[in-house]
């Protein structure tokens, strides 16, 4: 019997600390060699401004921003080329962490990478270019901890925060696909396996 440590954002989105600990250095050997075929940048809004936090793709869909708009492309627009392959660890741990949370049988086609150094962060912004909001989305933390914030259904109501640490996974469903949410600025911190960084690898199923 396994004995999984949650916490609870709501009734529709757990917290299951440590869950990708074990598999950590798998999950970084992963990230390099997508990084090794498709490396970190920072993308722009539609308005035109950086965004401090750097991004990559695998799996069939990448999500990208530029002067275009927000949206999954098959390709990359950079290169053309089709995004790295999703490693199989991403689709079963986040399969196997929404199973654990009640979303039985998720299946994920994209896998987005967010590279944070200290003080980049990201604001409050709903996820809205994904076709099905039925369909729950997995984020798994690797690296420095940080204060995520989690709002309501309009972008005023106040967030309520959570701390999140190396090898925590969330999963996020129901009514709560479309909450308002972001990660307050990282404070300076180095983490003993991942250096000054935290990477995020959000999975969802876009198309
Ligand atoms: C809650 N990334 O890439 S992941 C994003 O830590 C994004 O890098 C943050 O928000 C990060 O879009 C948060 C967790 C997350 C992702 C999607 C959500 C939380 C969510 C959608 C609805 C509610
Ligand atoms: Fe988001």
């Amino acid at each position: 019997m396994r004995n999984i440590d949650f916490d609870k954002f709501s009734e529709h989105s757990l917290v299951l600390r440590n869950y990708a600990k074990n598999f950590d250095t798998q999950l970084l050997e992963e990230i390099e060699n997508i990084v090794k075929q498709n490396d970190f940048r920072h993308m722009k809004t539609p308005k035109g401004h950086q965004m401090s936090a750097s991004m990559t793709n695998c799996g069939e869909y990448g999500w990208v921003s530029d002067k275009f708009g927000y949206r999954y492309e098959k390709t990359d627009p950079k290169t053309n080329q089709p995004w790295p392959k999703m490693p199989e660890i991403f689709r079963d741990l986040a399969r196997s962490a929404a199973d654990d949370s009640g979303y039985i049988n998720f299946e994920s086609d994209a896998c987005l990478i967010n590279r944070y150094r200290p003080k980049a962060a990201m604001a409050l912004h709903q996820d809205k270019d994904e076709h099905d909001f039925t369909q729950p989305i997995v984020s798994i933390s690797l690296g420095i901890s940080v204060t995520f914030l989690f709002g309501g259904l309009t972008r005023t109501e106040k967030p309520v925060t959570k701390e999140l640490h190396h090898g925590d996974i969330v999963v996020w469903g129901g009514p709560d696909r479309l909450r308002f949410h972001g990660v307050r600025p990282l404070k300076n911190n180095t983490h003993p396996l991942v250096g000054p960084l935290r990477f995020n690898l959000t999975l969802r199923k876009a198309n």
